[in-house]
């Protein structure tokens, strides 16, 4: 089916909201019309903060973002949230359970929440996490929002695509300092202690204060790592969160590091869309040349094993040959 990028740019510009839908819904799937949508977008993007929040499951990352998108509009900020939920089954523009966590602001135009399927997306989460980054920058949403659970690799690709990680524990679950060395948890640059309502607060916050100072956590360049304690059901230090959140920013801007981190988030994204590209293009050659395949394998299972060169090859000609149309 043909789609008028154009108008759609059009619409969602001036508010449309399903035009925006629709212009995601491209860019989640890797391919011609997906491109054609980012070359349009990405003059217009750039200016946004990409903020990613992960950590502990339960520690409270939904209800905690819910409070930031309240106080990020009362600061006057468009803000975007982008969900990536393994726990819920995404059925299109059904409600999930973070989003009925964050339904508060379901009347207010200046927040758009999408959710990612984490199953079913040819080009994987991140690659669609950093393309819809991309249409909301350009559709000048200031604030965008990821929250992820942080444990899988394309989780981690997603952090390291933020300009700012806020890594989010609760009582009782960050004692352990080998938790806190895998894979996000480790390069955040604010850390929540969430349900500092809860009288082991205090404990948690003093450890991971330590573990700051002592063992090197935080993603660095430049930034120690702040600490914050909040109260999501209660509202407490949420303020302070945003806070540090907008002196993270004004620290990469100053520093030079936003620039550096947008490259590097266009440059991954471009990555994971000619990643997705290959793979389709040789899933296709594998899938018509099956019955050959197994000639080969049943004559000769050596040279069987030296068919990788060839059907790389086949699978780059045909992509070739389908940029070239
Ligand atoms: N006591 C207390 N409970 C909280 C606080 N924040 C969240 N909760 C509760 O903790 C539970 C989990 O909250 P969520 O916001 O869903 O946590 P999450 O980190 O998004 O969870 P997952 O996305 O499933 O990993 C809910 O029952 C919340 O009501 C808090 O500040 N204090
Ligand atoms: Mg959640």
């Amino acid at each position: 089916m043909r789609v008028d990028v154009d108008r759609l740019l059009s619409l969602a510009s001036q508010g449309k909201l399903r035009a925006l839908g629709r212009l995601l819904t491209l860019v989640e799937h890797p391919g011609p019309q997906a491109l054609q949508v980012l070359a349009k977008v990405a003059p217009r993007a750039g200016n946004a903060q990409v903020i990613g929040f992960t950590g502990i499951p339960g520690a409270g990352k939904s209800t905690l973002v819910s409070r930031v998108i309240t106080h990020l509009r009362r600061r006057g900020y468009k803000v975007a949230v982008i969900a990536i939920d393994p726990s819920s089954p995404y059925s299109g523009g059904s409600i999930m359970g973070d989003r009925l966590r964050m339904q508060e602001h379901a009347a207010d135009p200046g927040v758009f929440i999408r959710s990612i399927p984490t199953r079913g997306l040819k080009g994987g989460l991140s690659m669609a996490a950093l393309a819809m980054i991309e249409v909301f920058d350009a559709l000048g949403y200031e604030k965008i929002v990821i929250e992820t659970v942080g444990v899988g690799q394309s989780e981690v690709d997603v952090a390291h695509a933020a300009h700012t990680i806020v890594v989010v524990t609760m009582p009782g679950a960050g004692d352990d300092i080998q938790m806190l060395k895998a894979g996000v948890m480790e390069i955040g640059d604010i850390y929540v202690v969430n349900k500092s309502d809860k009288p082991e607060a205090n404990k948690t916050a003093a450890y991971l204060q330590f573990a700051l100072e002592k063992e090197g956590i935080g993603r660095g360049e430049g930034w120690a790592p702040r600490l914050v304690k909040t109260s999501a059901v209660l509202g407490q230090g949420v303020d302070k969160l945003v806070d540090a959140i907008e002196e993270h920013w004004e620290y990469l801007k100053k520093s030079g590091v936003a620039a550096k981190r947008l490259t590097s988030r266009r440059i991954l994204l471009a990555k994971l869309m000619a990643e997705a590209m290959l793979s389709k293009s040789l899933e296709e050659v594998i899938n018509e040349t099956k019955s050959e395949l197994e000639e080969v394998f049943k004559e000769n299972v050596t040279a069987a094993f030296t068919l990788s060169h060839e059907l790389a090859r086949r699978a780059a000609e045909r992509l070739l040959k389908e940029i070239k149309t």
